[in-house]
């Protein structure tokens, strides 16, 4: 599960705290449909500005290993991301489930044709759509909208299924503050099903106590290592939960990364 920070080291902006996203822009007046409803042209440019700025970014060394770690887990491995900017698909990721929609598709907004792929930079006069003639609009999921239910769908299945399977689920969010729901929300869930959970992350995070360990650092620097991608030994590695790690893990779980919290036991700085 990714979110925000790890996009932060390609050189765009997260959402909360000085400079975030919704630091320039009120978060209703830009991503809601009510905001949209009520000033289209306003959403068209920040989604435009966020358009040319996705595009002008590239995959950072977090979202390359969690394409390699797909790459050795294959059906083993989910990625469901809260971001937009379709940096885990130009790292090489393909099995991702973009929960909150894409920054590169448009769609009606009245009727259900189907999104299409769209890299335009929106001004008006605004696009409308060809089948009803009502204002296109970025196929994003706004707040008080609805996740598309094949996506949680998905998730869900991957979930409860992996907790069936033979290696134990392994859950790593990466880059995000929990605030947002139901992405906030699927720690717990894993948590229910068995998983282990990891939070790799520069600062702490609201829901950083539903997690059993938490890396503190920017992810750039700190995933690769956690899961030996780069150099593929099989050492501590979280992602071969139940072989691996968790063989030769003690009691209290595997042996502490550099930066690693155990939730509620102080502060480790991230060297
Ligand atoms: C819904 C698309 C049914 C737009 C987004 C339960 C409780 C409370 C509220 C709710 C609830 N259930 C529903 C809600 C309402 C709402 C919600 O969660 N509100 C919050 C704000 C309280 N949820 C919804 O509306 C969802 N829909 O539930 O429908 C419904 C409907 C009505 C009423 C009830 C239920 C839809 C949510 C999706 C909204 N769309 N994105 C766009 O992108 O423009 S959300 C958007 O914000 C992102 O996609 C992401 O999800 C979220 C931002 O969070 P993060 O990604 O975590 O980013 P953030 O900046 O917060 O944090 C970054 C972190 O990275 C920081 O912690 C930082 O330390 C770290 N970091 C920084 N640099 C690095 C780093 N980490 C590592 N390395 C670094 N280098
Ligand atoms: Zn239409």
């Amino acid at each position: 599960m990714t979110g925000a920070g790890i996009s932060a080291e390609s050189g765009l902006a997260t959402f909360r705290g000085a400079g975030g996203l919704w630091d320039g822009q009120p978060v209703e007046r830009v991503a809601t449909p009510e905001g949209f409803a009520a000033d289209p042209a306003l959403v068209w440019r920040f989604y435009s500005e966020r358009r040319a700025q996705a595009a002008a970014a590239l995959p950072n060394r977090a979202h390359r290993a969690l394409a390699e770690l797909e790459a050795r887990l294959g059906e083993r491995f989910l990625l469901a991301t809260q971001n937009v900017d379709g940096l885990h698909q130009r790292a090489g990721s393909q099995r991702v489930v973009e929960m909150h929609g894409s920054l590169w598709r448009t769609r009606c907004s009245v009727c259900p044709a189907p999104p299409v792929e769209d890299r335009g930079l929106v001004e008006p006069p605004l696009p409308r759509c060809a089948r009803c003639g009502g204002l296109l609009r970025p196929a994003i999921v706004w707040f008080g909208e609805l996740l598309d239910a094949a996506d949680t769908r998905r998730i869900e299945r991957f979930i409860v299924s992996s907790a069936r399977g033979a290696s134990r689920l392994v859950f790593l969010a990466v880059g995000t503050s929990g605030n947002v729901w139901p992405a906030a929300g699927y720690v717990s869930l894993a948590r229910s099903a068995g998983a282990d959970t990891w939070l790799v992350n520069l600062d702490s995070a609201e829901n950083v106590g539903a997690f059993d360990h938490f890396v503190q650092g920017p992810a750039g620097e700190v995933l690769a290592p956690l899961l030996r991608v780069e150099n593929g030994d099989r050492g501590d590695d979280p992602a071969r939960g139940g072989d691996g790690a968790r063989g030769d893990a003690g009691p209290d779980g595997p042996p502490r990364e550099r930066g690693e919290v155990t939730p509620g036991e102080g502060r480790a700085s991230y060297p």
